[in-house]
């Protein structure tokens, strides 16, 4: 063997086995996640009151909700674990806690992703686990290569910081009568289930095709299906590198010394009214103008572009965690619902029970603003008003409030399973109603 090969075989094997270390810096020693159930109505007006005052101070995880049987989940540091529990109990409000030690949690879970090393063909890719950016980056470019019959790959932009935001098609056989389905995944940096899903999704479309499953040739033959994984690449990697609770994008307010906008608050549709806070502090943070946030003015001229050529009918932006799919309105919840809407709903309800079919979880479908609460300039709002995608969903995942955001990672796949159920069953129910 020539010196040269000698020192390339020894340098790919050291590569190979280049275990990577993430590890957030930001800690959170003794910091724990409170669950306070409203009994009734009055309780939900003192929540309501508790989030408006405490909101810039603590992190509500979960908000009141309209649903009487949910729970509002707040993440309280150390040190104010006793007040809070004190004012809690003086108003009688029933509380239990989710997570008693956050820290803990996020030290077990990148515990044991530590060591493990990147995958180094598409083969290698273990769905069952989270994954660093690059890797969810290169998935993309290996998808596009390894299956170049069906799935091509597009870089959507660049980033506030410079990473490459990319996504796949999946489309078999031109036919001029397709339409589409747009998903996009990791709108909120902590959400990691999110990415994870729809790169399970993804995958299991190509598989099945490939291996001839009826259901998913009529579904491919029909719809042509874009999946971008991750849109909030630089919130992504933050919560890896840094902190892993971050939820917003990574651009700086000049006039402010907080860092991020909500991409979730930033859809140009109903952009800037109620559930959406002008204060760049805050985990909702609408920012500057609609569409500030370049990574959102990408999504959306692309978006724009794509459905002029193949009308985009089904768009689903996914979140967790709550086991939710939000149809519009999203921005006002006293607003008139639109004509379409119980279409969406009966569609979303064929959604729900074939979720519930798979591991007998539940989720629940409703207009977001009436059964969660309202939030505007969000991506469902976009989707129908902005975009006319008359199947426009927010879909929050797993779970209900065991592990919120920290969802661990023996569930990605049966979460993956019950939701590919569920776009199957959408991606069918629309196709036999209303194509
Ligand atoms: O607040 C959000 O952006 C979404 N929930 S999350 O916990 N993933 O952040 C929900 C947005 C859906 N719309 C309304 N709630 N109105
Ligand atoms: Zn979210």
């Amino acid at each position: 063997m020539s010196m040269m090969r000698c020192y390339l075989v020894l340098f790919l094997s050291l590569a190979a086995v280049t275990a990577y270390t993430f590890s957030p810096s930001e800690r959170h020693y003794g910091s724990q996640v409170l669950r306070i159930t409203p009994q009734n109505e009055a309780d939900l007006e003192w929540l309501r009151d508790f989030e408006r005052n405490y909101e810039n101070a603590l992190d509500f995880w979960q908000g009141p909700t309209r649903l009487l049987n949910r729970g509002v989940d707040v993440w309280v540091p150390k040190s104010m674990i006793r007040q809070i529990r004190e004012l809690l109990l003086e108003n009688e409000m029933q509380f239990n806690v989710m997570i008693p030690d956050v820290q803990g949690v996020i030290d077990e879970q990148f515990t044991k992703m530590a060591g493990r090393t990147r995958p180094s063909t598409l083969a290698d890719f273990d769905y069952s686990v989270y994954h660093p950016y690059d890797e969810i980056r290169q998935w993309v470019l290996d998808m596009a290569t390894d299956h170049r019959d069906i799935v091509s790959e597009f870089l959507v932009t660049e980033s506030y910081e410079g990473r490459e935001m990319r996504a796949i098609k999946i489309s078999v056989k031109p036919n001029a009568a397709k339409k589409s389905i747009w998903f996009e995944g990791g709108i909120h940096a902590r959400e990691w289930i999110s990415p994870a899903t729809v790169m399970y999704i993804a995958n299991q479309l190509v598989t099945d095709y490939k291996s001839g499953d009826q259901r998913v040739v009529k579904i491919l033959e029909s719809w042509d299906v874009f999946i971008v994984p991750s849109l909030n690449v630089d919130g992504y990697a933050y919560t890896w590198a840094t902190e892993r609770m971050w939820r917003k994008t990574r651009s700086l307010n000049p006039d402010f010394g907080c860092v991020g906008t909500d991409a979730n608050r930033n859809w140009p549709y109903k952009w800037g009214g109620d559930g959406a806070s002008p204060w760049a502090c805050s985990n909702t943070y609408r920012g500057e103008t609609a569409l500030s946030e370049v990574e959102m003015k990408a999504i959306t001229s692309y978006a724009l572009a794509r459905t002029k050529e193949q009308e985009i009918r089904i768009f689903i932006d996914w979140h967790s965690y709550a086991q939710l799919w939000l149809a519009p309105w999203s921005y006002d919840d006293a607003v008139e619902l639109p004509p379409e809407s119980p279409d969406q709903l009966k569609a979303a309800q064929a959604g729900v029970d074939a979720q519930f079919a798979v591991h007998a979880f539940e989720y629940i479908a409703g207009p977001s603003a009436r059964i969660l609460y309202e939030a505007s300039g969000a991506s469902n709002d976009w989707g129908f008003g902005g975009l006319g995608a008359k199947y426009s969903y927010v879909m929050e995942l797993r779970d209900t409030g065991e592990y919120g955001f920290l969802l661990p990672e023996d569930q990605i796949i049966p979460c993956g399973e019950e939701n590919y159920a569920a776009t199957l069953a959408l991606a069918e129910y629309v196709l036999d109603n209303d194509f």
